[in-house]
């Protein structure tokens, strides 16, 4: 409910506030802002947070926040504060503006390259973006996000705000844990969401029988933490360098790189450590039940350093394309380690000074903190309280938690500030909490404590601070994600809009700026970066191919270069597009002829982006300034097909048409 009665007395001191900024502009006067206020029904706090987000017309935003669309398949560029939404990212769902999947090569080849076995996907569920960081902090070079629907993950060059690589994880047929950047991006991470059979492959399959899925599970099944090589070139992911470590059928989820005196560190949550199968059906609990039964779940702890050192020393074994460290090597060499985490957990949040990881259970009402010097000593120490059933040691519990705060009913992700505060997401109670880590940021009893607690618009899922995953957070901004929306804004039917809510840390007590409904998909999890460390294009160069961001082999500089050549069944352009004209524009084909053009946008002005679509053949594609590239599609059907230029560029942009003349 919002209060709409303002106190006088609020308002007479916001009338103060007001005149102070009336008179520093220099005109309008307090008496108007302040009427103009109250005719819209709004209190100051209402119009404080107005001006705090409010980034006026021609001004630039200082942040953007990348989120993952859900199962929208894309990610939104958010721009902070005031949460206008920039781009919708084409990643994994084919996207008809800016011509994604829809013939251009660069995006076919984005997508082709993550099919899986025999199916070219449609759609993804894009859930956790990774931004690229150097030093620990965020470099503004490229963007990773998994498709938690399938095991694939996507590259999107921040140069130009495009999907680059989308590539097929082996042996994973969903993922969650990830993605994250070490903060070298020397990896980014991936892990395996619901465990596949051992050795899935999807161009073959694997055949586990009903009984054995029901009996067998723990013998059958397993989960993998994937560590993907990154080319710092270009960001690219390097499959034959890269390694995964084999896991117990945990049902393993989220996760998060180590930094500073954990640098070297993997961490990951589990649930469903029963095993439990599922089978109402069969008589069996149903896994929802299953899953519950025991009050303590694993903490897996990666030791990537090890896991690449035995990999070069040889003791990895190809599976299904990627080299595959087993869990009983994993075991032997020290790589893999548990502890006992709160029963269900969900997020787990490394601080940023890299010693504490923060652990969240949806069933239990606090946070658990553990702490790497603890956990080095306990497996220095061997203090185990045992092995689980594959033999991975289990480090104590009270050995290696460095404390536990009351945080509220369901929590689930944290992030954190510069100040040594942790901001947890409560799902079921609808707000964040705020709470102190300890030494060195909080000491005695300051340290884990909660401090502070503000309700959101509801069920929130993640949050995400400004520069949040990085040992260098800035504490001003954070956006609470929410699932529902319910009676947040005008109701434009049953599906509502997620809401994104701006939080500011910058008080004593957190509070809310603003709502904003995402009416485009399910923003799942963010990362907000400064705006200051974006370097993205205004064009590219003339001839740039934006798959591999060079000069393409087809690419012209119009006029004379413009041409048609013909050889058997094949018709291949080399066509011009500048306002208001393609060069050339009348093509003549012969039915079945295979049509190849390259197209060449040859303008050098920012924002003069051209259209190319032909009707009735499902070719569109968008090309910016300067952007090659190339369509081939067959004309298996005789007709006059009129292609046209889709952005509306110029006055005669009607006018931007031709004619492809196929002869039956
Ligand atoms: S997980 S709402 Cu799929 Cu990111 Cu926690
Ligand atoms: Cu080019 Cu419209």
């Amino acid at each position: 409910m919002t209060k709409r009665q303002p106190l006088r007395t609020h308002w007479t001191l916001f009338a103060l506030g007001l005149s102070l900024l009336a008179a520093a502009c220099g005109g309008g006067g307090q008496g108007e802002l302040v009427a103009l206020a109250a005719e819209r029904d709004m209190s100051p706090e209402d119009a404080a947070r107005a001006i705090k987000s409010f980034v006026p017309p021609g001004k630039l935003d200082d942040y953007i926040l990348f989120a993952s669309g859900g199962h929208s398949g894309q990610v939104f560029a958010v721009g902070l504060p005031s949460m206008r939404l920039l781009k919708s990212i084409a990643v994994f769902t084919p996207e008809s503006w800016q011509g994604y999947g829809y013939g251009a090569d660069w995006s076919e080849n984005a997508i082709a390259g993550g099919s899986i076995g025999n199916e070219t996907l449609k759609w993804g569920d894009t859930h956790h973006p990774a931004l690229s960081e150097t030093d620990g902090d965020y470099d503004g070079r490229w963007l990773y996000i998994n498709d938690r629907a399938n095991g694939r993950i996507a590259m999107i060059d921040l140069t130009d705000f495009r999907t680059k690589q989308v590539v097929q994880i082996p042996n994973l047929m969903t993922s969650h844990g990830g993605v994250f950047a070490t903060p070298d991006t020397r990896y980014v991470h991936v892990s395996s969401k619901v465990p596949a059979p051992k050795g899935w492959n999807p161009k073959v399959g694997t055949s586990v029988k009903i009984e054995d899925h029901l009996e067998h599970y723990p013998d059958l099944y397993r989960g993998y933490s994937t560590w993907l090589r990154i080319d710092q070139q270009n960001g690219r992911i390097l499959l034959d360098e890269s390694f995964q470590i084999e896991l117990p059928p945990y049902t393993q989820d989220l996760a998060d790189a180590g930094k500073g005196p954990s640098y070297g560190w993997g961490f990951m949550n589990s649930y469903n450590s029963e095993m439990a199968t599922g089978g109402v059906n069969y008589g069996r609990p149903p896994l929802e039940a299953g899953a519950s039964e025991k009050d303590f779940d694993f903490l897996h702890m990666v030791n990537w350093k090890k896991a690449e050192e035995a990999v070069a020393a040889g003791k990895a074994e190809v599976v299904n394309g990627i080299k595959v460290v087993s869990l009983d090597t994993a075991i032997a060499e020290g790589i893999l380690f548990l502890a006992p985490e709160p029963r269900s957990p969900h997020g787990v949040d490394v601080a940023p000074n890299g010693s504490y990881i923060t652990v969240a259970g949806k069933l239990d009402p606090r946070v658990t903190v553990y702490s790497i010097e603890k956990i080095e000593e306990a497996i220095a120490k061997q203090d185990f309280e045992g092995k689980d059933r594959y033999g991975i040691p289990i480090l104590k519990f009270d050995s290696v938690v460095a404390g536990q705060v009351e945080v509220g009913a369901g929590p689930l992700h944290t992030q954190y500030d510069h100040e040594g505060y942790g901001y947890t997401s409560l799902f079921l109670e609808s707000a964040v909490a705020k709470w102190s880590l300890g030494p060195p940021y909080h000491e005695g009893d300051k340290a884990f404590k909660l401090v502070d607690k503000i309700p959101v618009h509801y069920n929130i899922g993640h949050l995400a601070t400004a520069h949040g995953d990085t040992m260098k957070p800035h504490g001003n901004y954070l956006v609470a994600l929410n699932k529902w929306s319910i009676d947040r804004f005008t109701n434009v039917g049953p599906l509502h809009p997620q809401n994104l809510q701006l939080i500011d840390l910058t008080g004593e007590k957190m509070a809310l700026l603003r709502d904003a409904p995402i009416g485009v998909g399910e923003p799942h999890y963010a990362q907000i970066i400064s705006t200051k460390v974006l370097k993205p294009l205004r064009v590219y160069e003339l001839g740039t191919d934006p798959g591999i961001m060079a000069k393409s082999d087809s690419a012209i500089a119009g006029g004379a270069e413009s041409r048609i050549e013909r050889r058997d069944g094949v018709v291949e352009v080399w066509m011009s597009v500048i306002r208001s004209q393609f060069n050339p524009d009348v093509i003549a084909a012969k039915k079945g002829d295979k049509v190849i053009i390259h197209l060449s946008n040859v303008e050098q002005t920012p924002d003069a982006t051209h259209g190319f679509a032909v009707p009735t053949k499902n070719v569109n594609v968008s090309l910016d300034a300067g952007e090659t590239t190339t369509v081939e599609f067959v004309v298996d059907t005789p007709g006059s097909y009129s292609f046209y230029c889709t952005e509306f560029c110029s006055a005669l942009h009607l006018e931007m048409q031709g004619w492809i003349v196929v002869e039956g």
